[in-house]
């Protein structure tokens, strides 16, 4: 079992994104600085159309960011960027290829987290030995474009069942101002991107969404998440 399913009671309900289609490289340490204060329980570096040689040197300065809050990082797309930031874990799409593969090539308790668009993806990926998944978009984003929403009415069930064994972080046009709308549909965990790095005060922001999400004390170090702590 992996680090992040052990604790499912206290654990992640925020994560944030360091998405390169929002802020420039050279941003992306002040960025992450403000998203950890704020919060965030888990972080991810997303950097399509970036050399994968780019994002590694990104990862490795923010790994010691994260771990300094102890929040895990986690690499999109690329599992040998992971494993050579030593950061804590890699998203994969539905065609990034296999999640058994990414799990054997990383450290145990490394987490592997899938997208996925469907209740039948979401049940795929929890087979198939997903340490989280995200679930969406939910509405369409400029963040992912070209992809429909899928609207909230699968969120219930896939909480329900998925969400008893890994968690399901919804996705995908979440702000600030549909959040209620979203956790009414049975949402307990969620993704947000744009909505974080696009507001005035981003740490501000998490915090206010931290705690409509039923976190405790802002800022506290997500390594209550129960992340398996050594790397060493
Ligand atoms: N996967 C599904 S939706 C999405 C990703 C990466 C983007 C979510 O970004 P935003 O800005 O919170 O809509
Ligand atoms: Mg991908």
């Amino acid at each position: 079992m992996n680090g992040l399913s052990q604790r499912r009671e206290s654990e992640a309900r925020l994560y944030g994104i360091v998405d390169l289609g929002y802020i420039s490289p050279g941003d992306c340490e002040s960025v992450t600085g403000a998203l950890l204060q704020g919060g965030v329980d888990i972080l991810q570096l997303r950097a399509k159309n970036h050399e994968e040689s780019a994002i590694l040197r990104i990862a490795q300065r923010l790994v010691p960011l994260c771990r300094a809050r102890e929040v895990p990082l986690i690499v999109n797309d690329f599992v040998n960027v992971a494993l050579e930031a030593g950061a804590d874990g890699v998203h994969l799409g539905q065609e990034d290829g296999d999640l058994a593969e990414a799990v054997a090539s990383l450290p145990a308790g490394s987490l592997v987290g899938r997208s996925t668009h469907t209740p039948s993806q979401a049940w795929a990926a929890l087979r198939e030995g997903a340490s989280y998944i995200g679930f969406g978009p939910l509405f369409p984003t400029p963040t992912k474009e070209g992809r429909p929403g899928i609207g909230l009415n699968d969120i219930a069930e896939i909480e329900e069942t998925v969400g008893g064994q890994i968690p399901v972080f919804c996705i995908g046009g979440i702000k600030p101002g549909n959040l209620d709308e979203v956790l009414a549909s049975g949402a307990r965990r969620v993704v947000i991107v744009s909505g974080l790095l696009q507001a005035p005060d981003i740490a501000e922001c998490c915090r206010g969404l931290r705690e409509r999400l039923g976190e405790q004390t802002p800022g506290v170090p997500a390594g209550n998440i129960g992340l398996e702590s050594s790397r060493d």
